[in-house]
């Protein structure tokens, strides 16, 4: 437990019920706190001293409204998680167990879509992958939105930066079944572990 994290992926407000509402988010929402509750069972102390040994990152999506990935702009996407919007807000359950040092934006620039979280920057400009390694972690655990995209190239990242990577695969929510399926399968031929 002490060599584990969870990183959370995108769990924002236009993944979930806004204009790029995904499958399963409210289930994985659900899930995701359930799994937070067991892992901290029985540790007793305050929510900080719970964080301490499980800590819990965060990653946004964090676009300005001119968006290079939304179709207006030439993308594929409609408008999203713009910066400043409830859509780009993470789910407010998830709240409390956020902080500002491990929450990691990424696709702030208009050019780049950056669906890996793992190089989003916190505001002191230290990267998931670095925070990950600074707090001693092993393996790391990812739920989070959507399977196909920001979940996989985060787990993957994070995987070839040499974590042990633990894919909970009840906590995902994804744009298309068939999708999510071919890229658990793919994600578990990686070595990538699907639990
Ligand atoms: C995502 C589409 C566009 C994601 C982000 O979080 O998976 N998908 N931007
Ligand atoms: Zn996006």
């Amino acid at each position: 437990m002490k060599d584990s994290a969870l990183v959370v992926v995108d769990m924002q407000y236009d993944f979930i019920d806004g204009s790029l509402a995904c499958h399963n988010s409210e289930e994985a929402v659900r899930q995701t706190l359930k799994f937070i509750d067991r892992q901290t069972k029985g540790q007793g102390g305050e929510d900080h001293e719970i964080l301490d040994m499980f800590p819990i990152l965060f990653t946004r999506d964090h676009h300005p409204a001119d968006h290079s990935s939304f179709k207006e702009y030439g993308g594929i996407w409609p408008p999203h998680c713009v910066a400043g919007t409830r859509g780009g807000e993470i789910h407010e359950d998830l709240i409390p167990y956020a902080s500002e040092e491990l929450t990691f934006d990424k696709g702030c620039d208009r050019a780049s879509e950056q669906y890996s979280g793992a190089e989003g920057l916190n505001t002191a400009g230290q990267s998931l992958v670095e925070i990950l390694e600074l707090l001693d972690t092993t393996d790391v655990y990812v739920c989070g939105i959507a399977t196909e995209y920001c979940v996989r190239n985060t787990c993957e990242d994070i995987m070839k930066a040499g974590f042990k990577v633990r894919l909970l695969k009840d906590c995902i929510g994804y744009v298309d079944h068939q999708g999510h399926l071919k890229a658990l399968a793919e994600m578990a031929e990686e070595g990538i572990s699907i639990e």
